[in-house]
C-alpha cells in the first residue's frame, strides 16, 4: 500500500487539487509545506492531528517544512463566523517562538517565518506584484470569505488568501516547495496559491487538505469541558490528555487510532475488533492514549499518566508522590489547611452537604484519607497526615474526591 493508499485508508484525503498527485505521493521526493499562524504559545491537540501529516509524508521519502506564520498571524486568517481581535507584534513573536520550539521538539523539521519575506515587500509592490493577480470576484468567490459578506470582513482579513498564496510562491522559487497540505478549511488558500504560483511562473504546485476531526455530534475535536487540550504539559497535563483519549467516544476511538497514531492497519483493525467486542476494556482508548502521549510527551510522561489514573481509580493514594497527586488532582476542589476537622472538611469541599450528614458519612465508613477508610469525626487536617507534609486526599465513596492542600 502506497502512501496515498495508506492516507485514503486512514481517511486523511479530503480535497485534492489534480489526480496526479496520487502517483507524485506514492513516488516521494516531494518538497511540501503546511503552516499554522501563531495566534497562541501552544499548539493544541487538533493542530497536532494535521500536522502529523508531516512525519506520514516524510517517512514517505518526502521533505517537510512548516512555516510558522510571523507576518500572517499580524493579519488574521479569516474565520467564517467573526472578525478576529488584532494581537500584537510583541503576542506574535513570543508565540512564533513557542511554536517554533514544540514544532522541532516534535517533528525535527524545518521551521520558516513568512514575515521573514513580508518585511522585504512594500505596499505598491504587494499591489502590482501580487494584488493584479486576484479578481475580487475570485476572492469573493472563496467560500470562507462569502459567508463573511454579511456579518462583514475588513480589508485586512479579506486581503489574507493573497498573502498564503504569496506564500506557496515564494517557498516554491525559493525552497523549491511543490505541494502544501492543511486541513479542509484551507482549501481556498490552497488553490489561491496553486493558482498565482501559475500564473507567475507557468509552473504546476498541488495541495491537498485532510478532513478536520470531530466528535460525532459534528462539533470540533480537542475540546474538554470547553477547554482546548494543549500541547503543552504546563496548559494540560499528560495525566488530563490520557483522560482526554480514555474518554473518547467509543463510535470515535477507531477513526482517531488511524488519525493521530502510526499503528498499522493490521494492529487498527485488530484494536477495532476488540472495541466492538469489549467496549468496556477500553483497549482502544487505552492505545491510544499510549500512542498520542508517548510521541508527544515521552515514555514516562505516559507511565506517570497510567499510574495516576490507576491509583485514583483504585483509591490507592499512597502509591502517589506529592508531584503526582498534583497533577492528577489540578482541577478537583481542593482547600488550603487551616486546623479543619474532618466534618468541616466534607461541608468546605461539598462533599457533604452539612455537617450531620459529614458525620454520617464517616461513621458509615464511606470517607478514607489517603487510600485508609477512617471514622473519627474529629480528626484535625494537620501535616502529620499529609503525603509528603504537602496534600490530604479525601475519598467519599467510590468516586468523589477532595484535596487539602497544607
Ligand atoms: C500561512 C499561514 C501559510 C500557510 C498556512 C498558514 C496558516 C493557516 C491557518 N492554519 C490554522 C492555524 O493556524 O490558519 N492560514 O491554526 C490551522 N493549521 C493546521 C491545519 C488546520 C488549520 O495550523 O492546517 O486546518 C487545522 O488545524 O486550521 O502560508
Amino acid at each position: 500500500m502506497g502512501i496515498y493508499e495508506e492516507l485514503e485508508w486512514r481517511g486523511l484525503i479530503k480535497d485534492v487539487s489534480d489526480p496526479s498527485l496520487k502517483e507524485k505521493l506514492n513516488k516521494g521526493g516531494m518538497t511540501f509545506y503546511i503552516g499554522t499562524d501563531p495566534t497562541g504559545d501552544s499548539l493544541h491537540i487538533g493542530h497536532f492531528s494535521s500536522f502529523l501529516i508531516c512525519k506520514r509524508l516524510k517517512d514517505a521519502g518526502h521533505n517537510p517544512i512548516v512555516l510558522v506564520g510571523g507576518g500572517t498571524g499580524l493579519i488574521g486568517d479569516p474565520k467564517p463566523d467573526a472578525e478576529r481581535p488584532m494581537i500584537t507584534k510583541e503576542e506574535v513573536d513570543h508565540n512564533f517562538n513557542c511554536l517554533k520550539k514544540q514544532l522541532i521538539d516534535l517533528f525535527g523539521c524545518e521551521v520558516v517565518n513568512n514575515y521573514d519575506w513580508y518585511k522585504d515587500i512594500n505596499f505598491i509592490d504587494f499591489l502590482r506584484d501580487y494584488g493584479k493577480f486576484f479578481n475580487v470576484n475570485y476572492m469573493l468567490g472563496k467560500d470562507i470569505v462569502a459567508r463573511r459578506l454579511d456579518s462583514g470582513i475588513t480589508y485586512t482579513e479579506f486581503s489574507y488568501m493573497i498573502m498564503q498564496a504569496l506564500d506557496f510562491y515564494w517557498l516554491c522559487e525559493n525552497k523549491n516547495v511543490t505541494l502544501e497540505v492543511a486541513g479542509q478549511d484551507q482549501w481556498g488558500n490552497i488553490t489561491a496559491g496553486i493558482d498565482l504560483t501559475r500564473k507567475k511562473t507557468g509552473k504546476e504546485v498541488y495541495g491537498f487538505t485532510m478532513p478536520l476531526l470531530t466528535k460525532s455530534d459534528g462539533t470540533k475535536f480537542g475540546k474538554t469541558n470547553g477547554k482546548a487540550v494543549w500541547l503543552d504539559k504546563e496548559k494540560t497535563s499528560p495525566y488530563e490528555m490520557y483522560q482526554f483519549f480514555i474518554n473518547s467516544e467509543d463510535s470515535k476511538v477507531i477513526d482517531y487510532l488511524k488519525f493521530l497514531t502510526f499503528l498499522s492497519k493490521e494492529e487498527i483493525l485488530e484494536l477495532e475488533k476488540k472495541n466492538n467486542e469489549a467496549p468496556h476494556l477500553r483497549e482502544a482508548h487505552k492505545a491510544l492514549a499510549k500512542e498520542v502521549i508517548t510521541f508527544i510527551h515521552g515514555k514516562e510522561a505516559y507511565e506517570e499518566a497510567v499510574k495516576i489514573s490507576d491509583a485514583l481509580f483504585s483509591g490507592d493514594i499512597k502509591s502517589l508522590n506529592a508531584k503526582e497527586i498534583e497533577m492528577g488532582f489540578g482541577d478537583l476542589p481542593s482547600i488550603e489547611a487551616k486546623g479543619q476537622t474532618l466534618v468541616q472538611v466534607l461541608t468546605e469541599t461539598s462533599l457533604a452537604s452539612s455537617n450531620r450528614e459529614a458525620r454520617q458519612f464517616i461513621q458509615s465508613g464511606a470517607v478514607s484519607i489517603n487510600g485508609d477508610k477512617v471514622t473519627d469525626i474529629n480528626l484535625v487536617m494537620s501535616k502529620e497526615i499529609a503525603i509528603d507534609n504537602k496534600f490530604i486526599v479525601i475519598r467519599r465513596g467510590k468516586k468523589l474526591y477532595a484535596l487539602v492542600r497544607i
